[in-house]
C-alpha cells in the first residue's frame, strides 16, 4: 500500500521504521520547493542553508531545468550505451567547450566519478607513463572526502566511514592538506600516478588552501607527470565564486570530476572531464554505467549550466560570499560562541568555539530551523552555510539577521 504522509511525524516515523538508519538528519520534513526556499508538511517556510550539499546551486525546482527535465522525460529517458541516442553527442561537445576539456566519460553520483577518475588515472599510468602492474600510487589528502565506496572509504580517515568496512584497496599515499612540502615529500616516492584532491575540503568543515597552493602542487604534479585530478563535485559549478575553485589560481586539472550542482540537484549526473592524452587509455568495455550518458540527464545537465551561466551565478555567489563573511566577522567581534568564519564564494562554515565532541552546534542548527532556516553542522562545532546561489543580497541580509539572533539568543541561554 502506498502511504499518503500527513504530518512531520508520521513521515519521520516511517523513516524510522522502514529505513535503514544510515543518517541522522535534522528533524524537519520537507514537501516542497521554489529558489532558495523550502517548505515542511505542515506549510513552514524555511531558506535552505544547505542546497542538498551543493546540489542546488541553481535553486529549488528551477523551471528551466524541470522544464527540461519534463520534455525529455516525455520523449526517451533511457537506451543505455548498447545503442548510440540523440542527445548524447550534443551533450558531451557543450561539456567539453563548457569546461575546456577533449573528451568527458558521462556517470551519475560522486563517488562513481570519483572511481572513474581513480581508474583512468591507474589506466594512464600503466599504459601511457609505464609504471609496473598494480603498483600505481594516487596521493590523497587527511580529512578528505570523495564519496562512499570501498575503494573511496579505503583512504578515508573518517572512522565512521571505515571502520568495519575492510578489507581496504590500496595504492593510496596521505599526506596532511594545504601541505606543499608533505607532497614534494610524496611525489618524490616510486610509481605515484596522481595527486587527488578537493580544491575546498567540504566535509572537514570547508578548509581552504593558502593562496597558491593549488596552482604550486599543479606544477610539481606537472614536474613530476602525475596527473592532478581535481575533485569538484562540492566545489564546482560557481558555489565558490568561479565556475570552478581551481579557476581562482588558473588551475587546469588533467582530470576534472563533477557532479551535484552539474544536474541543480534536478537527477543525479556527474561527470568525468580530461584530455586525449588520458582519457585515450579508456576503451570499449573496461568502464561504464548503465544510467551514464542518459539523454534525460544530459538535457538536464545542459539547462543546469544554462543557468549558471545566464543568471550570473559565479558572480552572485562571489559578491554574496563576500558580503556574508563581512557580516559574520562584524558579528564574531561581538560575540564568544563564534570564533570564527572561512569559506569561498557561497561554500561558508563557522566555527563554535567549543568542543568537537559536543552538541553545540547541533543545538543551535535545531534553532536556526525554528527560526526558519537550514543548516547542518559537519562536526560537534562547524556549522556549514551554503544557500542557493540564486539569493538576492536582500535574502542574504535577512539570512544573517536569524543566524545572528539565534546566536545570541542561545548565548544568553547558556
Ligand atoms: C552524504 C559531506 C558534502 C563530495 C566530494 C564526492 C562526493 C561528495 C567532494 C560523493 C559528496 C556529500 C555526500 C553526502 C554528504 C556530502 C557532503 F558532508 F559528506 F562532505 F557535500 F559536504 N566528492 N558529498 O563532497 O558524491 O556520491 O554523494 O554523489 O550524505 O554522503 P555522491
Amino acid at each position: 500500500m502506498i502511504e499518503t504522509v500527513q504530518s512531520s511525524k508520521d513521515a519521520i516515523a516511517l523513516e524510522d521504521k522502514y529505513g535503514a538508519h544510515n543518517y541522522h538528519p535534522l528533524p524537519v520534513v520537507l514537501a516542497r520547493g521554489e529558489g532558495v526556499h523550502v517548505w515542511d508538511v505542515e506549510g513552514v517556510k524555511y531558506y535552505d542553508f544547505l542546497s542538498a550539499y551543493s546540489a542546488v546551486n541553481q535553486g529549488h525546482c528551477h523551471p528551466r531545468i524541470v522544464g527540461a527535465l519534463s520534455e525529455q522525460a516525455a520523449t526517451l529517458t533511457l537506451t543505455s550505451r548498447a545503442f548510440y541516442n540523440d542527445v548524447l553527442g550534443s551533450y558531451e561537445k557543450y561539456m567539453c567547450e563548457y569546461f575546456g576539456f577533449d573528451k568527458i566519460l558521462p556517470m551519475n553520483t560522486g563517488a562513481e566519478a570519483v572511481e572513474t577518475a581513480i581508474k583512468l588515472c591507474r589506466k594512464w599510468a600503466y599504459e601511457k607513463k609505464g609504471i609496473a602492474e598494480n603498483e600505481a600510487k594516487i596521493i590523497v589528502c587527511e580529512n578528505n572526502f570523495h564519496g562512499r565506496t570501498t575503494t573511496i572509504i579505503s583512504f578515508s580517515n573518517d572512522p565512521d566511514a571505515r571502520k568495519n568496512f575492510g578489507p581496504y584497496t590500496d595504492g593510496f599515499i596521505k599526506i596532511p592538506h594545504n601541505d606543499i612540502d608533505a607532497l614534494k615529500a610524496a611525489l618524490s616516492e616510486e610509481n605515484v600516478a596522481g595527486f587527488l584532491i578537493e580544491p575546498i575540503q567540504g566535509e572537514a568543515g570547508v578548509f581552504v588552501p593558502d593562496d597558491g597552493f593549488l596552482a604550486e602542487a599543479d606544477r610539481l604534479c606537472k614536474e613530476s607527470d602525475v596527473l592532478f585530478i581535481a575533485d569538484e563535485v562540492q566545489t564546482g559549478i560557481a558555489r565558490t565564486g568561479k565556475l570552478l575553485a581551481c579557476d581562482y589560481e588558473e588551475v587546469k586539472a588533467d582530470i576534472l570530476i563533477l557532479g551535484k550542482a552539474v544536474s541543480g540537484g534536478v537527477y543525479p549526473v556527474s561527470a568525468v572531464l580530461a584530455d586525449d592524452k588520458v582519457m585515450s587509455v579508456i576503451k570499449p568495455g573496461q568502464h561504464g554505467s548503465t544510467f551514464g550518458g542518459n539523454p534525460l540527464a544530459a538535457k538536464v545537465a545542459m539547462a543546469a549550466l544554462e543557468v549558471v551561466r545566464d543568471e550570473k551565478l559565479a558572480e552572485n555567489a562571489q559578491k554574496l560570499g563576500d558580503i556574508f563573511r563581512e557580516r559574520m566577522n562584524a558579528f564574531i567581534a561581538k560575540t564568544d560562541l563564534v570564533t570564527l568564519v572561512r569559506g569561498k564564494g557561497l561554500l561558508n562554515a563557522i566555527v563554535i568555539n567549543d568542543t568537537e565532541d559536543s552538541s553545540t552546534a547541533w543545538d543551535i542548527c535545531v534553532a536556526l530551523k525554528e527560526n526558519g532556516l537550514l543548516a547542518k553542522p559537519t562536526h560537534g562545532n562547524i556549522i556549514r552555510f551554503a544557500p542557493p546561489l540564486v539569493m538576492t543580497e536582500e535574502q542574504l541580509h535577512d539570512c544573517c539577521d536569524i543566524i545572528e539572533k539565534t546566536i545570541r539568543a542561545y548565548e544568553e541561554k547558556a
